[in-house]
């Protein structure tokens, strides 16, 4: 067997060379250009110290630095324009962030954590980058997560045209934009760096891919993260992908390669990716000290490619400055950079009250009364239809009412190979959700992804971004788990991390729930809490038919992300039928519904569990004499409060009735308000009915001693009644 033997260490010293007086293409900046090039990276670096200096005096509370990445950065700056392509930076881009337009200003807000920062409003560390006007993305910490979006950005404007009414440059898309998504060595490791390669081959998108690197990731060197210690190496085999390594820390080559990789993305020749070689002379960041892991010797022989010192010679050596009027230039820049630290360390902080602010959509409630015509459904016909039936007409209603919405995920197409449709009725999902809308709306709106769940959520991210809805489909709750750094660190921080400017508004929905007989361990699962616990997102699950229509429709036309969970088992019941109710029937979020009146014991129910609850009430009331109130609570997050107590006023016994395992889960969180804030209303302990602590087995006898079922809450409904 062959092994790859790494980069020793001289080639990789060969990678970044310090000769820099070729003129590679250089011809084609004016003086002006090149001394602005300067004047952009020596800003930068002015920068990184100047905010070592505020955390040192406690007048900051994090540095990351660029250093040693200005040069690549500078020079890709030229190759792109602001406010027409689009941005997914990282954190070491401050060069690339001056380049596009921000301010030293803009900067140093974030480093003071003020109020005005206009990168997150004081909610992000410094150096995570963002600015709506500009395309830059907002940035997040973790590593890796930029790519996926990066790719539903560029995939955006491939979708847009083939709608007629949104491909237009009103709404911001133009036949030769392009997306750069940046990342260190280190971060390619990350298996979303691969599955966003896989896609933005496979649809040739218009995406760079800039990875810069410096050979370390924290503390750990190249070689470690990447087999052979190349990437691009790596790469070779992908198809239509451009791949230029350079000396990043040369402003000339790395202005050649940018312009190459760039143009080929502009032309829709396919993405490209630059290995650009660079320095790190400062720490990770200043909570590390390399020195501990890295020799002296390493570190002075990397000053000599350290790329401003490198522009300054180049400067020199082509008699467009001498070192009298450099030395002017850095000093004129140093002391405004003072200036302006001076002035950001007037700015007061965010205030305190506002700290829950920029969670959700400040604009658009979906609990308000605009989402409420419950009341009013406009019913075509008699027929009762099931769930499923109920769901697909809401999504169809919606991509005729919305050009910009679209359905992606795994198997939701009829067929991804259109032609078979003449032959074949088609899949539209495992469970037939989305039949017939790829037939109706087209292979451009509704289609297949790869079997890559992060794929899925990330691309839907970044399209977003672009102004498109995606509504996308997770197979089972029990495989959303790849996609969950997306949906906790990305989807539902967008809004609050950019201090309103980005947001994501996207509906994941999601097969989910055990009574299968026989769906086991991974087709059964639940777990709502895990996304009822990450603030930002809505949280749904309705029980019926009609529910599941009304709810759909007002998680599609609002504004915040919907994890929109549909119960498997509920999806085909008769129980639950319902008649459809027209285009514009909604149901408001947080407000849950009284389906059985009582005066002895409120149960509280969702899901699968509502149907239980009905019948352990109705035996109750027949056998017993005890006289239950079922609550389905339809929304998880928001929950209704005030229907709950309001019922708890009256009924003074609560029972709560869920499917997920007993412990932590959302029956603890709803028992803790009503002992917090209904405790003088109780005459007995708040009981909860849920599932053993333990996974669904698959065996039948199993299965059902594990999920709580009718004669469960009748059990609870009648210790209730003792007290
Ligand atoms: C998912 C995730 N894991 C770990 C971290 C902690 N972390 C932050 S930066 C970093 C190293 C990144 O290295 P590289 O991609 O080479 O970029 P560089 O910092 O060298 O420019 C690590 C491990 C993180 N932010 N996110
Ligand atoms: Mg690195």
């Amino acid at each position: 067997m062959a092994i790859q033997i790494p980069l020793d260490k001289d080639e990789r010293m060969e990678k970044r060379r310090t000769n820099t007086s070729k003129d590679l293409g250089l011809s084609k900046l004016s003086p002006t250009q090149l001394i602005h090039a300067y004047r952009t990276m020596f800003t930068a670096r002015c920068l990184d110290d100047k905010e070592l200096k505020l955390k040192r005096q406690n007048k900051s509370f994090f540095q990351m630095s660029g250093a040693g990445h200005e040069a690549i950065q500078a020079a890709m700056s030229f190759h792109l324009r602001p406010s027409y392509d689009w941005f997914y930076l990282y954190y070491r881009d401050r060069t690339l962030a001056l380049g596009l337009g921000q301010t030293p200003s803009d900067q140093l807000l974030a480093a003071v954590a003020a109020d005005t920062d206009p990168n997150s409003a004081g909610r992000q560390m410094p150096s995570h980058w963002s600015d709506p006007k500009l395309n830059i993305t907002s940035t997040s910490s973790p590593t890796g997560t930029q790519f996926l979006q990066a790719v539903g950005a560029a995939e955006a404007s491939l979708r847009a045209n083939s709608i007629s009414e949104i491909n237009n440059e009103e709404k911001g898309f133009y036949d030769d934009e392009i997306v750069l998504v940046c990342s260190g060595e280190g971060s390619t490791s990350e298996g979303e760096f691969w599955e966003s390669m896989n896609t933005a081959c496979n649809l040739k998108l218009p995406i760079v891919f800039l990875v810069q690197d410096n050979e370390y990731a924290i503390s750990v060197p190249v070689e470690v993260n990447t087999a052979g210690g190349s990437i691009s190496r790596l790469l070779g085999s992908f198809p239509n992908l451009l791949i230029r390594e350079c000396d990043g820390t040369d402003f000339s080559e790395s202005y050649r390669v940018c312009e190459e990789a760039t143009s080929y993305c502009r032309k829709r020749n396919g993405p490209s990716l630059i290995h650009a070689h660079t320095t790190r002379p400062y720490s990770h960041s200043d909570s590390d000290d390399q020195k501990t892991y890295r020799t002296d010797e390493e570190l002075v022989e990397e000053t000599n490619n350290d790329p401003v010192l490198k522009m300054r010679k180049f400067l020199v050596q082509s008699n467009l400055m001498d070192l009298e009027k450099l030395e002017a230039i850095d000093l004129e820049i140093t002391n405004t950079i003072d200036e302006i630290a001076d002035e950001v360390l007037k700015q007061p902080q965010p205030l305190p009250e506002t700290a829950m602010r920029h969670l959700y959509s400040e604009d658009v409630d979906p609990t308000s009364s605009i989402f409420d015509s419950e009341n009013f459904p406009a019913y075509g016909d008699d027929r009762e239809l099931t769930m499923v039936d109920l769901i697909n007409a809401c999504l169809s209603d919606e991509m005729e009412r919305q050009p910009e919405m679209i359905i992606f995920g795994q198997d939701v197409a009829d067929a991804s190979r259109e032609e078979t449709l003449e032959e074949v009725d088609g899949k539209g999902g495992v469970f037939k959700v989305t039949f017939g809308l790829q037939s109706k709306y087209g292979k451009d709106r509704v289609f297949n992804s790869p079997l890559a769940e992060a794929n899925i959520v990330g691309r839907a991210i970044g399209m977003a971004h672009r102004g498109l809805k995606p509504v996308v489909e997770i197979q089972f709750f029990d495989y959303i788990w790849p996609a969950f750094m997306q949906i906790r660190n990305e989807l539902a921080t967008m809004r609050y991390r950019s201090g309103g400017t980005f947001s994501s508004p996207i509906v994941i929905r999601v097969p989910y729930g055990g009574y299968l007989r026989g769906g086991g361990i991974y087709h059964s699962q639940t777990g709502e809490t895990l996304f009822t616990h990450t603030p930002g997102l809505r949280v749904v699950l309705p029980s019926n038919a009609t529910d599941a229509n009304g709810l759909l429709r007002t998680a599609i036309r609002c504004e915040d992300p919907v994890i929109f969970l549909e119960h498997k088992h509920l999806y085909r019941q008769v129980h639950n039928k319902g008649r459809y109710p027209g285009k514009n029937f909604m149901i408001p979020f947080g407000k849950a519904r009284l389906i059985r009146k009582g005066s002895d014991i409120t149960v509280i129910a969702c899901g699968a569990l509502v149907r239980k609850s009905l019948e352990a009430a109705a035996i109750a009331s027949k056998q017993y004499g005890v006289e239950c109130e079922v609550l389905d609570l339809r929304t998880l997050s928001p929950l209704d409060m005030d229907s709950i107590a309001s019922s708890v006023q009256k009924t003074h016994k609560v029972l709560i009735a869920h499917e997920d395992s007993l412990s932590w889960g959302i029956g603890s969180e709803i028992a803790a308000r009503i002992a917090d804030s209904l405790f003088p209303w109780l005459d007995g302990p708040v009981r909860r009915v849920a599932s053993l602590d333990t996974w669904v087995a698959y065996a039948p006898d199993l299965e059902n001693e594990i999920l709580p079922q009718t004669s469960d809450v009748l059990e609870g409904i009648l210790s209730l009644q003792q007290f």
